[in-house]
């Protein structure tokens, strides 16, 4: 891969000292402003410098939706191509060290190999997720009508078998967890027995829990419709706290954005399950109107900041075992998919910061005294902070771009990959 191109630390820093001066005059005021407001500056841009997301694998090529895919140039084509992109991603903006596989549009032939590659470029390996949601290649038995809960036992055994070669695969890579999610459901009233589906759901991801080892989670994954349009079986977060209870303390519930009914109270649902030990992660994303699949922060920034308000809140009061995996699941169909990661990883840790921003003395004291605008208030002014320079102060400092944007489009990265990859079709591109 000698041949290939890549972004060179000279270029970062040759871009970084044009944006420097006017990132120090702003970074200097943001840090006299909060000073009045009895906040250290270089405590939150040391949290930004610490926040990591994963990126997932299938992220970086052109998604699609139910009707086409209008692929880009340069996409990666293997998972080596997908790999090269991630790192330049996690060049640029040094939050995204992490990246999230799924099986088998990645499946390596030699796990140890992809793992070499990956260290040798900065990145490991997150969570691993496995897929009984549509037919692969060769495939015995076809998951048309269900694959964990199907009526069929052999189908169920099929797809079990499915997941545990996902986690062996992950025990090579490093991982530490598995997410699960299935498009188990029914179209029209009738099909499913809701109770027998369930009690085939517990069954089956009881064989898979067997399977893990003893640090490693299983992440429940719900969503409320599609494929099925008419019943899911893991609909949502209260099935996923059910089953993870059930199936012992190694399964938790993690939480797409986007597999909520429109306008469900997301921050609550992360609330709850902080409180009972369960809450697993994110997969990050955002969304107008059903599973979207929009870029982070990008229609609902407010929300966001309120999720965050929770974890953060969990964090700063030292809630036990507390330790949420976050991962970006977007579906790239009119932008390029680096440009949009690397904007995505760069909102989250937006809103982490604004939300240690928060004054939690006084939203504590405004909510014991039923004080509804003083704690709106309190949140607004976090919100309403621009942290820009804290981001790309930490950026800078880690050897990222200060405008990671401005130098991916000047290094001409995408026109590079273009020449090196030329166009192959069928390429992994998803939404999960
Ligand atoms: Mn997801």
């Amino acid at each position: 891969m000698a041949e290939h191109f890549n972004i060179i630390q000279e270029f970062i820093e040759k871009e970084n000292r044009k944006a420097q001066g006017w990132l120090n005059e702003d970074y200097d005021h943001l840090g006299r402003q909060f000073r009045r407001r009895g906040i250290e500056i270089e405590s939150l841009t040391a949290l930004a410098q610490k926040f990591q997301v994963a990126v997932p694998s299938w992220g970086v090529g052109t998604g699609g939706t139910r009707f086409a895919r209008f692929p880009g140039q340069g996409e990666p084509r293997d998972i080596y191509e997908k790999l090269e992109d991630c790192s330049t991603i996690n060049q640029l903006v040094r939050s995204t060290s992490a990246v999230s596989l799924h099986i088998p549009w990645d499946k390596p032939e030699d796990p140890s190999c992809l793992k070499e590659f990956a260290g040798s470029r900065g990145l490991h390996f997150d969570a691993m997720n496995s897929n009984t949601f549509q037919d692969q290649t060769g495939q015995s038995l076809s998951y048309k009508f269900g694959s964990l809960t199907h009526p069929d036992r052999s189908v169920r055994e099929q797809a079990i078998a499915h997941n545990v070669e996902c986690i062996e695969i992950g025990r090579t890579l490093g991982s530490k967890a598995h997410t699960v999610w299935i498009g188990d459901g029914g179209n029209f009233p009738g099909q499913h027995h809701f109770r027998r589906a369930l009690e085939r759901y517990l069954e089956s991801m009881g064989e898979i829990y067997e399977a893990l080892p003893d640090d490693w989670r299983v992440f429940i994954e719900h969503k409320l419709y599609e494929p099925a349009f008419y019943s899911t079986v893991i609909n949502d977060w209260g099935i996923s706290y059910y089953c993870a209870s059930q199936l012992g303390p190694k399964a938790q519930c993690l939480v797409d954005l986007g597999h909520h009914a429109p306008n469900v109270n997301i921050e609550m649902i992360v609330a709850r399950l902080i409180q009972f030990g369960k809450l697993a992660g994110f997969h990050f994303n955002d969304s107008k109107y059903g599973d979207d699949d929009l870029d982070a922060g990008s229609i609902k920034p407010f929300q966001l900041f309120l999720i965050f308000n929770e974890l953060v809140d969990a964090e700063v009061e030292g809630v036990a075992d507390f330790s949420p995996a976050y991962m970006l699941d977007q579906s790239h169909n009119v932008t390029d998919p680096i440009e949009s990661l690397m904007l995505s990883a760069v909102e989250l840790t937006r809103s982490y910061v604004q939300a240690h921003l928060v004054d939690r003395n006084a939203l504590r004291e405004a909510q014991e005294k039923c004080d509804a605008i003083g704690a709106l208030a309190a949140l607004k002014q976090a919100y309403t902070t621009d942290v820009a320079p804290i981001i790309a102060m930490a950026r800078g400092r880690a050897n990222g771009a200060i405008d990671p944007l401005a130098a991916y489009r000047a290094s001409g990265y995408r026109n590079h990959k273009a020449k090196e990859r030329p166009a192959s079709v069928g390429i992994s591109a998803g939404i999960v």
